[in-house]
């Protein structure tokens, strides 16, 4: 299949697609975009020049949750969005909460060095944010939603990478174990093959990026 995914693997944007595909059963290694990703030939494909980028064929699909989909309808192997209506739909609220409610406050906790003063707004709207999503979680869910690996799991376990990576010096782990059934989803989901492989390449990604 004529398929390539771009990005770097410290993105949670871009490890949700990939996240997806190894659940499908399907390896689909992220690579760097010749020129980059603000080159005049990524951006005709991708205006927003942002990643991840997927191109199939003549086919170029930008945004995680997309690509996401896209790789599940296409790619053989289990389902990643419950057969039904009901608990497919509370797994694309569950992305969509995270997507509005947790994406935006993780960049306060990212530039924490260039302006602290962020903090404590950014941990407000993610204690809010993972609150919104708990809600929507019932004691049976056993991942993110019911009893198997969905493209809801695809697009947190890469988001919860970052509160514990942070925990150290922003105690943002603490906003998971505010909510022992969140809590005892990321244990399992840490302690998991796709996501300590997820984890320990978003770690290394990090690494690189403080400067090994
Ligand atoms: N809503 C987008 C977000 C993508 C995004 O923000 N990607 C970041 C990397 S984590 C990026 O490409 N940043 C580079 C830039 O904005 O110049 C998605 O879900 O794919």
């Amino acid at each position: 299949m004529d398929l390539k995914l771009y990005g770097g693997k410290l993105s949670p944007f871009v490890m949700r697609p990939v996240l997806a595909a190894r659940a499908k059963g399907h390896e689909l290694e992220p690579g760097t975009f010749e020129g980059g990703i603000k080159c005049e030939a990524y951006l005709a494909l991708s205006p927003m020049g942002k990643m991840p980028l997927l191109v199939h064929g003549d086919f170029a699909l930008p945004e995680s949750q997309p690509i996401t989909d896209y790789l599940d309808s296409i790619l053989t192997g289990p389902a990643l969005t419950p057969a039904d209506a009901k608990e497919a739909a509370r797994t694309r609220l569950i992305v969509r909460l995270a997507d509005l409610n947790v994406v935006p406050h993780l960049g306060g906790i990212f530039r924490a060095r260039e302006n602290p003063e962020a903090v404590g707004p950014a941990l407000a709207g993610l204690a809010e944010g993972i609150a919104f999503i708990e809600h929507y979680r019932r004691d049976s869910d056993v991942f993110m939603v019911g009893d198997s690996f969905t493209v809801a799991d695809a697009a947190l376990i890469p988001l919860f990478f970052f509160l514990d990576a942070f925990h150290p010096m922003m105690k943002t782990g603490d906003l998971i174990s505010a909510h022992p059934r969140l809590a005892a989803w990321w244990e399992r989901a840490k302690a998991s093959e796709l996501g300590s492989r997820c984890i320990a390449e978003q770690a290394a990604g990090l690494k690189a990026m403080m400067g090994g």
